[in-house]
């Protein structure tokens, strides 16, 4: 399905549990805007596997994100969703782009430096894969020729990698055209970074332990609303926007989001209040929009129409991809 729209392209990896974190900074997002852009959503497993995962529990991970995407209101009929490692142009392409893709820029990328400065001195624990990680990143918004990348504040890096991989492929491959569409990050301006409950200075992520952290997409409500009364806060007694003190602004922005209210006419909403009151609003918001979710995710993970979707998902995907792929190995004297 084709349309005059622009076009978006976005993931999420499988590894570990959704966390609000990836609802308020990406699928929330998507969804609200699926009628703006031409969409396609993928479930990147084959990034999921740069760090080491067990295999029944990748399968039911990967399930389980395609299930909340369409639980959160992604609409099949009118948005691609499919399983990265369904479509092998992405490996593909992938591996093409490795050769035209500079050593140098790869060695630049923040989340590959955190994510190897974990595993200190035991170089065995980093694969190839977590290095050339934003390369297969490159080759999945490529495929799609992707104006747009909805993405959390941590993914522009990568977006921007990817933009000056086209530019290199249009200008060393090109032969005056532009063979690649060069794509822009699309980051809100509140949500991008939902900080954790317990430490607020750090981001809340999937590969993270702290317990009360990260609020589980699939966690027990009685569960989550516990973690937001207990969320750090400060012995401050305004509840305000303020980066400075980021427990409070934290739940705020949390709430923003959710309620889709504006910042003055929260804190008008708050103003002699106490960080109680501002929990259990917080709760009840996160509680009202996750729960419906949780349901429809159960449904559709017990029932037949999740594979199909899936299935129909790729092959959709796979016809656009094979023809960005066939354009691009042409241009290098591959076909
Ligand atoms: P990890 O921390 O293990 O790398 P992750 O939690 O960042 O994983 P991803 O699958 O890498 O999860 O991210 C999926 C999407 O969610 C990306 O667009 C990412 O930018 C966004 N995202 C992740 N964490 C947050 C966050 N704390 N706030 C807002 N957006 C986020
Ligand atoms: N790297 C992203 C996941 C991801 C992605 C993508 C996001 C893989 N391929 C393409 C947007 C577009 C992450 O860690 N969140």
């Amino acid at each position: 399905m084709t349309t005059n729209r622009p076009k978006t392209f976005s993931g999420v990896k499988p590894s570990g549990g959704l966390h609000l974190g990836n609802y308020l900074g990406a699928i929330k997002r998507w969804v609200d805007d699926q009628d703006r852009y031409d969409n396609v959503f993928c479930i990147v497993d084959l990034h999921a596997i740069t760090v080491p995962q067990e295999s029944a529990a990748l399968r039911q991970q990967t399930r389980e994100v395609a299930a909340f995407y369409l639980a959160a209101g992604l609409d099949p009929s009118r948005t691609t969703v499919f399983v990265q490692s369904h479509v092998s142009a992405h490996a593909e392409l992938g591996w093409i782009l490795n050769c035209v893709t500079p050593m140098g820029w790869l060695e630049r990328m923040t989340q590959f430096k955190d994510k190897a400065a974990k595993e200190g001195d035991n170089r065995e624990r980093i694969s190839a894969g977590l290095f050339d990680y934003p390369i297969l990143m490159a080759a999945d918004i490529l495929l799609y020729d992707a104006n747009f990348v909805p993405v959390g504040d941590d993914q522009k890096q990568h977006v921007e990698l990817t933009r000056d991989i086209a530019e290199r492929v249009n200008r060393l491959h090109g032969g005056g055209r532009d063979i690649l569409v060069v794509p822009q990050p699309l980051i809100a301006d509140t949500g991008a970074r939902i900080m954790g409950l317990a430490d607020p200075t750090r981001k809340m992520s999937k590969s993270e332990d702290m317990p009360g952290q990260a609020i589980g997409i699939f966690d027990d409500p009685g569960d989550i609303r516990r973690a937001i009364m207990r969320a750090t806060t400060d012995s401050d007694r305004t509840i305000a926007f303020d980066p400075n003190r980021p427990g409070v602004n934290n739940l705020l922005t949390i709430y923003q989001v959710l309620s889709g209210r504006s910042r003055d006419a929260l804190e008008g909403q708050f103003a002699g209040k106490g960080y109680g009151d501002l929990k259990k609003e917080v709760a009840t918001a996160v509680l009202d929009t996750l729960v419906p979710i949780q349901e429809r995710c159960k449904a559709l993970l017990a029932g037949p129409d999740l594979d199909e979707i899936l299935r129909d998902g790729a092959d959709r995907a796979r016809q656009v991809a094979n023809r960005t792929l066939d354009r691009v190995a042409t241009a290098m004297g591959l076909r």
